[in-house]
Protein backbone atom coordinates (compact mmCIF):
# COMPACT_ATOMS: atom_id res chain seq x y z
CA UNK A 1 0.00 0.00 0.00
CA UNK A 2 1.74 3.23 -1.32
CA UNK A 3 -1.33 5.25 0.51
CA UNK A 4 -0.68 6.11 4.08
CA UNK A 5 -3.81 6.60 6.29
CA UNK A 6 -3.97 8.64 9.43
CA UNK A 7 -6.21 7.07 11.35
CA UNK A 8 -7.00 3.61 13.86
CA UNK A 9 -6.48 0.12 13.41
CA UNK A 10 -10.61 -1.36 13.25
CA UNK A 11 -10.01 -5.22 12.50
CA UNK A 12 -13.15 -6.00 13.63
CA UNK A 13 -15.07 -3.16 10.97
CA UNK A 14 -17.54 -5.33 8.90
CA UNK A 15 -15.63 -6.93 5.82
CA UNK A 16 -16.39 -8.65 2.60
CA UNK A 17 -13.80 -9.37 0.13
CA UNK A 18 -14.51 -8.06 -3.23
CA UNK A 19 -16.64 -10.77 -5.01
CA UNK A 20 -14.70 -12.91 -8.12
CA UNK A 21 -16.27 -11.90 -10.99
CA UNK A 22 -16.75 -8.41 -9.99
CA UNK A 23 -14.13 -5.67 -11.51
CA UNK A 24 -15.73 -2.71 -9.59
CA UNK A 25 -14.07 -0.32 -7.25
CA UNK A 26 -16.96 0.31 -4.82
CA UNK A 27 -18.67 -3.31 -4.47
CA UNK A 28 -22.24 -4.13 -2.79
CA UNK A 29 -22.71 -6.46 0.74
CA UNK A 30 -24.32 -9.72 0.38
CA UNK A 31 -26.58 -8.45 3.08
CA UNK A 32 -27.64 -5.16 1.96
CA UNK A 33 -30.35 -3.99 3.07
CA UNK A 34 -28.47 -4.36 6.64
CA UNK A 35 -31.12 -2.05 8.25
CA UNK A 36 -34.52 -2.92 7.03
CA UNK A 37 -37.52 0.34 7.08
CA UNK A 38 -39.14 -0.83 10.04
CA UNK A 39 -36.28 -2.38 12.29
CA UNK A 40 -36.91 0.30 14.76
CA UNK A 41 -40.48 0.85 16.76
CA UNK A 42 -42.57 3.37 14.62
CA UNK A 43 -40.55 3.63 11.78
CA UNK A 44 -41.65 4.53 7.96
CA UNK A 45 -37.74 4.41 7.25
CA UNK A 46 -34.01 4.25 8.40
CA UNK A 47 -31.80 5.77 6.02
CA UNK A 48 -28.77 8.23 5.40
CA UNK A 49 -27.08 7.46 9.02
CA UNK A 50 -23.44 7.41 10.57
CA UNK A 51 -21.58 5.09 12.59
CA UNK A 52 -18.26 5.30 14.47
CA UNK A 53 -16.14 2.68 16.72
CA UNK A 54 -17.64 3.09 20.39
CA UNK A 55 -15.77 0.77 22.82
CA UNK A 56 -15.59 -2.97 21.13
CA UNK A 57 -18.24 -2.50 18.82
CA UNK A 58 -19.94 0.25 17.03
CA UNK A 59 -22.63 3.56 17.95
CA UNK A 60 -24.47 5.48 15.12
CA UNK A 61 -27.21 8.27 14.64
CA UNK A 62 -29.68 7.11 12.38
CA UNK A 63 -32.29 9.27 10.50
CA UNK A 64 -35.35 7.24 11.74
CA UNK A 65 -38.48 9.18 9.82
CA UNK A 66 -41.66 7.72 11.64
CA UNK A 67 -45.09 6.46 10.73
CA UNK A 68 -46.28 10.25 10.74
CA UNK A 69 -43.65 11.20 8.71
CA UNK A 70 -41.79 12.84 10.97
CA UNK A 71 -37.86 13.09 10.63
CA UNK A 72 -35.47 12.82 13.40
CA UNK A 73 -32.57 10.95 14.81
CA UNK A 74 -31.73 8.12 16.67
CA UNK A 75 -29.17 6.33 18.86
CA UNK A 76 -28.01 2.75 18.06
CA UNK A 77 -25.57 0.18 18.53
CA UNK A 78 -23.98 -2.94 17.49
CA UNK A 79 -21.44 -5.50 18.10
CA UNK A 80 -20.58 -6.01 14.25
CA UNK A 81 -21.65 -3.18 12.57
CA UNK A 82 -24.17 -5.42 10.90
CA UNK A 83 -27.03 -5.80 13.45
CA UNK A 84 -27.89 -2.78 14.46
CA UNK A 85 -30.38 -1.87 18.09
CA UNK A 86 -32.00 1.20 17.61
CA UNK A 87 -33.12 3.16 20.07
CA UNK A 88 -37.84 3.18 20.20
CA UNK A 89 -37.27 7.32 20.20
CA UNK A 90 -35.17 10.06 18.73
CA UNK A 91 -32.03 11.33 20.79
CA UNK A 92 -33.43 13.95 23.33
CA UNK A 93 -30.88 16.88 23.36
CA UNK A 94 -29.57 18.93 26.43
CA UNK A 95 -29.34 22.05 24.66
CA UNK A 96 -26.10 24.40 25.61
CA UNK A 97 -27.50 26.93 23.37
CA UNK A 98 -27.76 30.58 24.39
CA UNK A 99 -31.59 30.12 24.35
CA UNK A 100 -33.63 27.02 23.67
CA UNK A 101 -33.17 26.14 20.06
CA UNK A 102 -36.64 25.09 18.11
CA UNK A 103 -35.41 21.81 16.11
CA UNK A 104 -38.21 21.65 13.45
CA UNK A 105 -37.03 18.18 12.22
CA UNK A 106 -33.51 16.81 12.39
CA UNK A 107 -32.23 14.57 9.10
CA UNK A 108 -29.12 13.30 7.67
CA UNK A 109 -26.78 12.86 10.71
CA UNK A 110 -22.84 12.66 10.47
CA UNK A 111 -20.48 11.64 14.04
CA UNK A 112 -17.34 12.62 13.61
CA UNK A 113 -14.69 12.32 16.41
CA UNK A 114 -12.49 15.03 17.52
CA UNK A 115 -10.10 15.15 19.93
CA UNK A 116 -12.34 14.26 23.54
CA UNK A 117 -16.10 13.63 21.69
CA UNK A 118 -18.32 12.82 19.17
CA UNK A 119 -19.63 15.73 17.22
CA UNK A 120 -22.97 15.04 15.55
CA UNK A 121 -23.99 17.43 12.79
CA UNK A 122 -27.10 17.10 10.83
CA UNK A 123 -29.77 18.98 8.69
CA UNK A 124 -31.72 20.77 11.69
CA UNK A 125 -35.27 22.54 10.92
CA UNK A 126 -34.70 26.45 12.08
CA UNK A 127 -36.99 28.25 9.80
CA UNK A 128 -35.79 26.01 7.12
CA UNK A 129 -33.07 23.90 6.88
CA UNK A 130 -29.54 24.75 8.29
CA UNK A 131 -26.59 22.87 10.15
CA UNK A 132 -27.70 22.05 13.42
CA UNK A 133 -24.31 20.75 15.80
CA UNK A 134 -24.45 18.38 18.83
CA UNK A 135 -21.96 16.14 20.82
CA UNK A 136 -21.78 13.03 23.01
CA UNK A 137 -18.79 11.52 24.91
CA UNK A 138 -20.36 8.51 25.86
CA UNK A 139 -23.91 8.09 23.52
CA UNK A 140 -26.12 8.50 26.61
CA UNK A 141 -25.87 12.28 27.06
CA UNK A 142 -26.12 14.56 23.93
CA UNK A 143 -25.52 18.41 23.83
CA UNK A 144 -27.24 20.38 21.20
CA UNK A 145 -25.09 23.72 20.45
CA UNK A 146 -25.99 26.19 18.12
CA UNK A 147 -26.43 26.20 14.66
CA UNK A 148 -23.30 26.25 12.78
CA UNK A 149 -25.16 28.50 9.76
CA UNK A 150 -28.34 31.08 8.78
CA UNK A 151 -30.21 28.72 6.78
CA UNK A 152 -30.47 27.31 4.01
CA UNK A 153 -28.09 24.48 3.94
CA UNK A 154 -27.46 21.15 4.25
CA UNK A 155 -25.01 18.47 4.47
CA UNK A 156 -23.05 19.63 7.18
CA UNK A 157 -19.78 17.79 7.89
CA UNK A 158 -16.80 17.89 10.03
CA UNK A 159 -13.22 17.04 9.37
CA UNK A 160 -11.84 14.53 11.94
CA UNK A 161 -9.34 16.77 13.28
CA UNK A 162 -8.46 20.88 13.70
CA UNK A 163 -6.64 22.41 10.72
CA UNK A 164 -4.50 25.06 11.06
CA UNK A 165 -5.78 25.56 14.64
CA UNK A 166 -9.53 25.84 13.30
CA UNK A 167 -12.64 22.94 13.76
CA UNK A 168 -13.33 22.76 9.68
CA UNK A 169 -16.48 22.03 8.08
CA UNK A 170 -18.13 21.65 4.57
CA UNK A 171 -21.42 22.65 4.00
CA UNK A 172 -23.81 22.83 1.22
CA UNK A 173 -25.76 26.03 0.70
CA UNK A 174 -29.31 25.24 -0.70
CA UNK A 175 -32.81 26.23 -0.37
CA UNK A 176 -36.08 25.42 1.31
CA UNK A 177 -37.05 22.99 -0.56
CA UNK A 178 -35.67 19.97 -3.21
CA UNK A 179 -33.00 22.37 -4.00
CA UNK A 180 -32.45 21.71 -7.66
CA UNK A 181 -28.38 23.73 -7.33
CA UNK A 182 -25.85 22.85 -5.05
CA UNK A 183 -21.70 23.38 -4.01
CA UNK A 184 -19.62 22.41 -1.68
CA UNK A 185 -17.73 25.29 0.33
CA UNK A 186 -15.61 25.09 3.35
CA UNK A 187 -15.54 27.21 6.19
CA UNK A 188 -13.46 27.19 9.93
CA UNK A 189 -14.10 27.90 13.37
CA UNK A 190 -12.46 28.96 16.87
CA UNK A 191 -15.39 27.48 19.26
CA UNK A 192 -17.63 25.07 16.94
CA UNK A 193 -19.88 27.86 17.08
CA UNK A 194 -18.94 31.01 15.23
CA UNK A 195 -18.25 29.72 11.52
CA UNK A 196 -16.28 31.91 8.66
CA UNK A 197 -13.43 31.86 6.18
CA UNK A 198 -15.79 30.67 3.92
CA UNK A 199 -14.10 28.97 0.63
CA UNK A 200 -15.74 27.50 -2.26
CA UNK A 201 -14.38 23.84 -2.58
CA UNK A 202 -15.77 22.47 -5.59
CA UNK A 203 -19.11 23.12 -7.96
CA UNK A 204 -21.57 20.38 -9.65
CA UNK A 205 -21.12 19.84 -12.93
CA UNK A 206 -17.48 18.19 -14.01
CA UNK A 207 -19.29 14.98 -15.30
CA UNK A 208 -22.91 14.01 -16.17
CA UNK A 209 -23.66 12.32 -12.54
CA UNK A 210 -23.16 15.18 -10.35
CA UNK A 211 -24.18 17.92 -12.38
CA UNK A 212 -27.15 19.10 -10.63
CA UNK A 213 -25.62 19.61 -7.49
CA UNK A 214 -23.45 17.64 -4.94
CA UNK A 215 -22.65 17.71 -1.37
CA UNK A 216 -20.22 15.97 0.98
CA UNK A 217 -20.99 12.91 2.48
CA UNK A 218 -19.29 11.05 5.49
CA UNK A 219 -16.25 12.41 7.80
CA UNK A 220 -13.47 13.20 5.26
CA UNK A 221 -10.23 10.26 6.14
CA UNK A 222 -6.91 11.55 6.25
CA UNK A 223 -4.29 10.40 4.05
CA UNK A 224 -0.87 10.83 2.79
CA UNK A 225 -2.44 11.94 -0.51
CA UNK A 226 -4.56 14.43 1.00
CA UNK A 227 -8.29 14.46 2.55
CA UNK A 228 -10.26 11.68 0.52
CA UNK A 229 -14.15 12.87 0.88
CA UNK A 230 -16.59 10.38 -0.91
CA UNK A 231 -19.59 12.76 -1.75
CA UNK A 232 -22.93 12.52 -3.05
CA UNK A 233 -23.86 13.56 -6.97
CA UNK A 234 -27.49 14.45 -8.16
CA UNK A 235 -28.08 14.33 -12.06
CA UNK A 236 -31.51 15.33 -13.23
CA UNK A 237 -33.35 12.71 -15.16
CA UNK A 238 -36.83 12.97 -17.02
CA UNK A 239 -38.14 10.84 -13.96
CA UNK A 240 -36.59 13.16 -11.52
CA UNK A 241 -32.99 13.05 -9.36
CA UNK A 242 -30.82 10.51 -9.52
CA UNK A 243 -28.15 9.95 -6.55
CA UNK A 244 -25.11 8.74 -7.02
CA UNK A 245 -21.82 8.87 -5.40
CA UNK A 246 -17.93 9.68 -6.34
CA UNK A 247 -15.40 10.48 -4.70
CA UNK A 248 -12.26 14.06 -4.18
CA UNK A 249 -8.94 14.42 -2.90
CA UNK A 250 -8.63 17.93 -0.73
CA UNK A 251 -5.47 19.42 -0.08
CA UNK A 252 -4.50 18.12 3.69
CA UNK A 253 -3.72 21.57 4.45
CA UNK A 254 -6.04 23.75 2.55
CA UNK A 255 -8.97 21.54 2.02
CA UNK A 256 -10.54 24.07 -0.03
CA UNK A 257 -8.14 22.90 -3.24
CA UNK A 258 -9.74 20.41 -5.31
CA UNK A 259 -6.34 17.72 -6.20
CA UNK A 260 -8.48 15.14 -7.99
CA UNK A 261 -12.06 14.02 -8.27
CA UNK A 262 -14.25 11.41 -9.43
CA UNK A 263 -15.53 11.56 -13.12
CA UNK A 264 -17.21 8.34 -13.04
CA UNK A 265 -19.31 7.53 -10.22
CA UNK A 266 -18.13 4.93 -7.50
CA UNK A 267 -21.66 3.91 -7.07
CA UNK A 268 -24.75 5.02 -8.65
CA UNK A 269 -28.29 3.29 -7.51
CA UNK A 270 -29.18 0.06 -9.71
CA UNK A 271 -29.98 -2.66 -7.40
CA UNK A 272 -33.58 -2.99 -6.10
CA UNK A 273 -32.97 -1.82 -2.85
CA UNK A 274 -31.88 1.84 -4.32
CA UNK A 275 -33.93 2.09 -7.21
CA UNK A 276 -37.58 0.77 -5.06
CA UNK A 277 -38.48 2.71 -2.01
CA UNK A 278 -40.09 6.09 -0.45
CA UNK A 279 -37.68 8.62 -3.21
CA UNK A 280 -36.24 5.88 -6.28
CA UNK A 281 -32.78 6.07 -7.05
CA UNK A 282 -30.73 7.48 -4.21
CA UNK A 283 -27.41 6.23 -3.27
CA UNK A 284 -26.93 8.74 -0.18
CA UNK A 285 -23.26 8.22 2.03
CA UNK A 286 -22.95 9.91 5.25
CA UNK A 287 -20.76 7.50 7.38
CA UNK A 288 -17.59 5.41 6.61
CA UNK A 289 -15.51 2.93 8.89
CA UNK A 290 -12.19 2.62 7.52
CA UNK A 291 -8.93 0.14 9.06
CA UNK A 292 -5.68 2.13 8.80
CA UNK A 293 -3.45 -1.07 9.24
CA UNK A 294 -5.23 -2.47 5.84
CA UNK A 295 -6.51 0.44 3.85
CA UNK A 296 -10.18 -1.23 4.40
CA UNK A 297 -13.54 1.00 3.90
CA UNK A 298 -16.82 0.20 4.77
CA UNK A 299 -19.43 2.65 3.40
CA UNK A 300 -22.76 3.22 4.83
CA UNK A 301 -24.81 4.94 2.55
CA UNK A 302 -29.15 5.36 2.29
CA UNK A 303 -30.96 3.46 0.06
CA UNK A 304 -33.97 5.06 -2.35
CA UNK A 305 -34.63 6.86 1.10
CA UNK A 306 -35.89 3.62 3.08
CA UNK A 307 -32.97 1.48 4.11
CA UNK A 308 -29.13 1.65 5.43
CA UNK A 309 -26.91 -0.08 3.14
CA UNK A 310 -23.17 -1.55 3.22
CA UNK A 311 -20.66 -0.69 0.44
CA UNK A 312 -16.92 -2.32 0.61
CA UNK A 313 -13.68 -0.52 -1.24
CA UNK A 314 -10.00 -0.18 -0.55
CA UNK A 315 -8.90 3.12 -0.11
CA UNK A 316 -5.74 2.66 -2.37
CA UNK A 317 -7.95 1.81 -5.30
CA UNK A 318 -10.16 4.61 -5.29
CA UNK A 319 -7.05 7.34 -5.04
CA UNK A 320 -5.52 5.11 -7.70
CA UNK A 321 -8.51 5.89 -9.96
CA UNK A 322 -8.73 9.56 -9.16
CA UNK A 323 -5.57 9.93 -10.26
CA UNK A 324 -6.24 8.04 -13.31
CA UNK A 325 -8.93 9.85 -13.89
CA UNK A 326 -7.30 13.61 -13.10
CA UNK A 327 -4.28 12.51 -16.00
CA UNK A 328 -7.10 11.41 -18.81
C1 LIG B 1 -32.10 15.35 -0.03
C2 LIG B 1 -32.19 14.94 1.42
C3 LIG B 1 -31.76 13.51 1.57
C4 LIG B 1 -32.46 12.60 0.60
C5 LIG B 1 -32.41 13.15 -0.80
C6 LIG B 1 -33.24 12.33 -1.76
O1 LIG B 1 -32.56 16.64 -0.22
O2 LIG B 1 -33.52 15.07 1.87
O3 LIG B 1 -32.09 13.11 2.85
O4 LIG B 1 -31.84 11.33 0.61
O5 LIG B 1 -32.87 14.47 -0.81
O6 LIG B 1 -34.59 12.40 -1.43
Amino acid sequence: MDVKIIGQSLPNMPWEERPKDCKDIVWRSKHNPIIKRNQAKDANSIFNSAVVPFKDGFAGVFRVDDRARRMNIRRGFSKDGYNWEIDDEPIDFIQQTRDPLVSEYKYDPRVTFIEDRYYITWCNGYHGPTIGVGYTFDFEKFYQIENAFLPYNRNGVLFPRKINGKYAMLSRPSDTGHTAFGDIFYSESPDMIHWGCHRHVMSAGYTPWQSLKIGAGPTPIETSEGWLLIYHGVLLSCNGYVYSFGAALLDLEKPWIVKARSKSYLLSPQEYYECVGDVPNVAFPCATLCDASTGRLAIYYGGADTVVNLAFAYVQDIIDLLKRESQE
